[in-house]
């Protein structure tokens, strides 16, 4: 079918589906972010158009057969569960979940020593609002070496290790609240992490300037992937919100909303222009060598200046509260999207030398196109074939347009730009295809991730499920093949080559991430390997123990009431799979011991009595009798 042919049937589609829902949402879409909250709501109640999904070919497209393994790895954040979850692309099985800002129950992230430590003085939240995942690069592929994520809600970036899928890093950014937008120096290597402060606040935030929004301002961090230590920060005009990262190194460029400080929803949408950020990472390196910044408060922190005006940053005025930026996978734009403007605004990367340079006349001279999409544009993905698809939540649809004739339209030429205009269910946030955060985007399936699902699954309450929903683009139309239900609330996904990814199944003894316990254990002159055996030290009691199926190395272990007991396991099976677990009964402690592990936990001895510990993951036909006491007495 020939791109005009599908753009009409789009088209079509959008005005036969559900006319009142549609005409519903358009009329309330123009009076802004409260209408949009209004438009939401009603919609639900109005919709009930189900699409259905497409021919046995497509179904057989994305079938993974039992036993066979999927194509692609797919990171999706959490959201509010603080969590990254791992599906299988195209399958959309959930391989594993990692516990980052969060609890886990079941693995003891947030329990044990070893991730009390990563997490540092942060353990004590036992929350995280995580959104941007993104895969670390070599030369704008990805390398598989780490997946960095946000959490907006405790201010902090975090690091999983690819080899293992376990967060091994965690920082808490200073001067900042509000970590929102993340992305990754692409090349020639990640590099830094760049982070987003959303939120204003006084700079030091220490009580002074309380109601005085006119000295609160934000700031654009730079932390180092490998040591994770926050390297240097820029000052900021306004709220950032999503930015994203050049393929050479050299820019980066943030939405920024709210340019005018306002505190409230209203003061927030009132100008009627914002900016895309762009910064200088060349510039900013500089200033901070030269000794050009300052430190704020407690911390250390270089802090560069880069307000309006500064040397560093520009400030290029597009429409009002945008929201989503997109570098497009050729490396020519950034695409920030319009949110309240029904428009995307494309950003020529090769005129930022001549913007910093001063050659331009006008900073929207770097503007190549702004082309009009539909209602609510949020984010941009890419097929590598000089296409992009971009969600429009208001609209409720994956939009089809072409980069090129974009631009030749913006410049008086008469083309049309938009190839197809998709219903998805419903309000969709971020959309994500194959590769597209890399320069190998290779336009196979594309997730539009939505916030609302309604009547697409069986009706569990009031609270609903999220809707992913699978798009196959690698043909002229885009074909929505599946729907996924999520839990609150994956906001943005990567997905990258199987082939791009080496783990590691069984660890490494020597791995750092248990390094400080074996250092602990050979301070006691214990070999965690071999020796079974209880070190007490004043109130505190060190035990240690193998586990080899069916078996603890002990199966009691002796301690008084109110100590602080901590519990050393190593797993000695050396077998594929066999993961044992450490739990002991009415003290909220448990743990993951996979093969040839080492893991730590500490806790206080409860009142006296006999306390069972048990393995709490299925590991052999005696799996239930791998258990032992815990005898705790009463202190004389
Ligand atoms: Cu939800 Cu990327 Cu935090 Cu847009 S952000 S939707
Ligand atoms: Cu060891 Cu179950």
């Amino acid at each position: 079918m020939s791109d005009d042919k599908v753009k009409d049937k789009g088209r079509g589609e959008q005005h036969l589906d559900n006319p009142g829902r549609r005409r519903f949402l358009g009329a309330t879409a123009t009076v802004g972010a409260l209408g949009m909250a209004g438009a939401t709501g009603a919609g639900l109640l109005l919709g009930g158009n189900r699409a259905k999904a497409g021919s046995s070919e497509r179904l057989e497209k994305m079938d993974v057969p039992p036993g066979d393994l999927d194509e692609y790895y797919g990171f999706w954040s959490g959201g509010h569960s603080g969590e990254v979850r791992v599906y299988g692309v195209p399958s959309m099985r959930e391989i594993m979940r990692i516990p980052v800002f969060n609890h886990c129950s079941a693995s003891g992230w947030g329990m044990t020593d070893e991730s009390k430590r990563i997490m540092g003085d942060s353990y004590r939240f036992t929350n995280g609002d995580a959104h941007h995942p993104h895969v670390s690069y070599t030369d704008g592929s990805h390398d598989g070496r780490y997946l960095f994520i946000n959490d907006k809600a405790n201010t902090r970036v975090a690091r999983i290790r690819l080899d293992i899928f376990k967060t091994d890093k965690m920082v808490t950014v200073p001067n900042a609240q509000a970590i929102h937008g993340l992305r990754l120096q692409k090349a020639p290597r990640t590099g830094y992490v760049f982070a987003n402060a959303e939120y204003i606040v006084p700079q030091p935030n220490d009580g002074r300037d309380l109601d005085d929004p006119e000295n609160y301002w934000t700031l654009w961090s730079a932390i180092d992937g490998e040591t994770m230590e926050v390297k240097w920060q820029v000052l900021v005009d306004g709220n950032l919100d999503n930015m994203d990262a050049d393929y050479t190194g050299k820019y980066a460029a943030s939405t920024c909303y709210n340019s005018d400080k306002a505190v409230t929803l209203e003061g927030k949408m009132a100008s009627e222009r914002d900016w895309v950020v762009v910064f200088n990472i060349e510039r900013i390196e500089k200033a901070v060598e030269e000794g050009n910044y300052r430190t704020i408060g407690d911390s250390d922190v270089p802090v560069v200046d880069g307000r309006k005006g500064s040397e560093v940053t520009r400030y290029v005025p597009v429409p009002q509260n945008p929201h989503g930026l997109n570098t497009s996978t050729d490396g020519k734009y950034f695409i920030a999207a319009g949110k309240l403007s029904p428009t995307v605004t494309m950003i020529e990367i090769d005129k930022l030398d001549d913007l910093f340079e001063g050659r331009l006349d006008d900073e929207r001279d770097v503007v190549a196109a702004e082309p009009e999409l539909g209602l609510g544009p949020l984010h941009t993905t890419y097929d590598g074939r000089g296409n992009a698809y971009t969600t429009v939540y208001i609209d409720s649809q994956v939009v089809k347009w072409n980069m090129d004739r974009a631009v030749r339209h913006w410049n008086g030429e008469d083309v049309d730009y938009i190839i197809q205009k998709l219903d998805v269910h419903y309000q969709p946030g971020h959309n994500h295809a194959t590769l597209a955060e890399s320069k190998d985007a290779d336009g196979k399936w594309l997730f539009s991730l939505n916030k609302f699902s309604k009547d697409r699954f069986l009706p569990v309450g009031p609270l609903h499920a999220e809707n992913d929903q699978m798009i196959d683009i690698s043909g002229d139309e885009m074909k929505l093949v599946k729907d996924t239900p999520t839990f609150a609330e994956p906001h943005d996904a990567v997905i990258v080559r199987r082939d791009q990814i080496e783990t590691t199944q069984i660890w490494k003894r020597d791995d750092p991430y248990f390094a400080e316990t074996i250092e602990m254990a050979k301070a006691d002159d214990v070999d965690v390997e071999r020796d079974n055996k209880v070190i007490r030290d004043g109130d505190k009691v060190r035990v240690y123990m193998t586990s080899i199926a069916p078996n603890f190395g002990l199966n009691k272990f002796t301690v008084k009431e109110g100590d602080e007991v901590t519990v050393v396991v190593t797993n000695m099976d050396s077998v594929e799979d066999l993961s044992h677990g450490f739990c002991v009964v009415d003290h909220g402690v448990s743990m993951e011991v996979s093969p040839k592990q080492t893991a730590s936990i500490t806790f206080t001895a409860g009142k006296p009595g006999v306390y069972w510990y048990y393995c709490n993951w299925f590991c052999h036909a005696l799996h239930m009798e791998m258990a032992g006491r815990m005898l705790v007495e009463a202190r004389s």
